[in-house]
């Protein structure tokens, strides 16, 4: 039975750091900064378990899409020895495992509140600590908390988008959304089941539900690349040889620009004949996976004859796995290959051929209204028992701006980033001191995000520590500073023509937010470059301010630093 919400929050002892999430960023911030800085930080994560991402998204046929043997922690060669993958890409369930067996195994969890959602952030310039305002779903109570830093892990793609339909609301089946999918099986057997989108998500979950379903229906926006992931169950000699080197992979998958232990190509598309570059896409095609970016050409995403290379080869991929041309031709993407996030996949190409999958082409016939029954397009309704959201997220502002944060003087996350974020690295916002990002806007993040969250924990760790050593008490960018990384965000973007694609990445599947690149996509190296330039020089860009600090922060400059020791 649950409780009346407190009238007014109760307070509890003060801490040196708050991370907002228990998911990959969330459970590194808390072990570097806690166990490898000594700092007193606490977790509050909404969800009732660990996982963030995999704990949300247990939708059927979600798994990771980069080898979990580079997707996974590398802080801990133990971990890597001791950790073994059924499969090649990781099915969700084994995911959550992982990141509870982490949990576990560095004693993480006695630091996080489960069940309890951050609702405020407000810092007080006087004694230059932010008061965290949470609620517990669980006793329905409110309360509130002081610390010194503020660090959100929240996740770039945790804050759905279920667009508002007309007449959602009067649906009388079931309706599902793939990034809060229920904890118990979903049964489709006998059902007539809709789903939205054909993302990365929906590419996923559509071969997995038309096997059970009755009837599936395929409300398709946009058609979307996808590349054959070819997985399967781990190869133990594989499994030997990569942990005989794990510490060299790891090195090379901080290095690489996708995150990924491969070198990148050094040649053209178009330095060589047709014959002999339809043979190298065709062999990293059958290899899987992005083996297609891996073992092809460097110039994909910065020369549109390039470009129209690969995009044809896919278009012809599809010819052949399609038996129907005029299905085909609907699911053939128009966009250049690579300008928004491609999938990989199971069959998802072939699951169209099944005599019990219908595509509907929205572009051709939209969606009118969702109506007690099903979906009304406007070329007519179709009914349905079950509807399934695969309708993506709002990336990387989403969860931030929903925090209701407000920095020095009262203003607001929101307001200082109405035209779109304005961040330093993607880890900081001026008039926002001591508030830190991890996969922020305008950070880089690539393919396999567990380096990349690691690269940004550290580098996060890396200040803290900076600051405690140099007696600052607080930190944030100047204008100047948001400036010059916005001007390096966009020429890195103006380098290639990824801008010019309606993705999520440049907030177009969010009506009315600015449409401005959100990833820094310069790559790994030259993000880690800038990171690592930035700090060399005492932290350029940013202000660093001496000075009593109020509670909180007092607790933070008087503890032992346990790395400097
Ligand atoms: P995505 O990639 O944003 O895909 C969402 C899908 O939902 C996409 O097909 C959208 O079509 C579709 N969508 C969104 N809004 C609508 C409306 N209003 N009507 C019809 N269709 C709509 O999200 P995912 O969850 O698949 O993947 C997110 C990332 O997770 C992925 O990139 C990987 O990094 C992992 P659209 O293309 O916008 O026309």
């Amino acid at each position: 039975m649950k409780q009346e919400t407190s009238a007014s929050p109760k307070c509890d002892s003060p801490l040196d750091a708050v991370v907002v999430g228990a998911g990959f960023s969330g459970l590194y911030a808390l072990y570097r900064l806690r166990d490898r800085l000594g700092l007193n930080v606490r977790v509050y994560e909404a969800g009732g378990g660990v996982g963030g991402t995999w704990y949300w998204n247990r939708y059927p046929g979600a798994r990771c899409d980069v080898p979990s043997y580079s997707y996974s922690y590398s802080f801990s060669e133990e971990l890597d020895q001791e950790w073994r993958w059924s499969e090649k890409c990781a099915p969700q369930p084994e995911i959550e495992h992982y990141l509870n067996h982490v949990t576990d195994r560095f004693d993480l969890r006695r630091d996080i509140r489960f069940n309890t959602r951050v609702i405020s952030a407000t810092y007080d310039e006087a004694s230059r600590v932010w008061t965290i305002g949470t609620h517990d779903s669980g006793t329905n109570e409110h309360w509130s908390v002081q610390a010194r830093f503020f660090i959100s892990a929240a996740g770039l793609l945790s804050t759905g988008n279920i667009p508002p339909y007309k007449g959602l609301d009067t649906f009388k089946g079931e309706t599902y959304f793939t990034g809060a999918w229920p904890h118990e099986k979903v049964d489709f057997r006998g059902r007539r089941v809709g789903i939205i989108g054909t993302g990365s998500t929906g590419i996923q979950v559509i071969p997995v539900v038309a096997q059970e379903a009755a009837h599936l229906t395929v409300f398709q926006r946009t058609p979307h690349y996808s590349i054959p992931s070819r997985n399967a169950p781990t190869d133990p000699r594989t499994e030997q040889e990569i942990k005989a080197n794990y510490p060299e992979l790891r090195r090379k998958e901080r290095h690489s620009p996708l995150g990924l232990p491969d070198d990148l190509p050094t040649q053209s598309a178009l330095e060589v004949s047709a014959e002999e570059r339809w043979r190298i896409y065709e062999r990293a095609w059958q290899a899987g996976g992005f083996r297609l970016l891996v073992d092809s050409f460097k110039d994909l995403m910065t020369s549109r004859e390039a470009n129209r290379t690969i995009s044809e080869f896919l278009a012809e991929k599809i010819r052949e796995r399609v038996r129907n041309p005029e299905i085909a031709e609907k699911l053939i993407p128009k966009h250049p290959f690579g300008t928004k996030r491609p999938a990989l996949d199971t069959e998802y190409f072939e699951t169209f051929n099944r005599s019990n999958v219908t595509l509907v082409d929205l572009k051709a016939t939209p969606i009118e209204a969702i109506t007690p029954d099903g979906i009304r397009t406007r070329a007519g309704e179709h009914a349905l028992d079950s509807l399934i959201f695969a309708t993506g997220f709002d990336a990387f502002t989403g969860s931030l701006v929903r925090m209701n944060i407000r920095g020095r003087g009262g203003v607001r996350l929101e307001d200082h980033w109405a035209e779109g974020p304005r961040t330093l690295l993607g880890f900081a916002s001026h008039s926002f001191p001591n508030l830190f990002m991890i996969c922020g806007p305008q950070s880089g993040v690539y393919f396999n995000v567990a380096r990349n969250i690691e690269q940004h924990v550290d580098w996060i760790a890396d200040c803290i520590q900076y600051m405690r050593q140099h007696e600052y008490v607080s930190i944030e960018p100047t204008t100047e500073g948001e400036a010059r990384w916005a001007a390096c965000v966009q020429d890195a973007a103006n380098a290639t023509f990824i801008p010019e694609t309606d993705s999520w990445w440049v907030g177009a599947n969010i009506p009315g937010k600015p449409r401005v690149m959100l990833r820094y996509i310069g790559g790994t190296v030259a993000y880690r470059n800038a990171c690592a330039e930035v700090a060399a020089k005492g932290y350029e860009g940013f202000v660093l301010t001496r000075g009593a600090a109020g509670t909180a922060a007092a607790s933070v400059s008087e503890r032992t630093s346990v790395e400097s020791t």
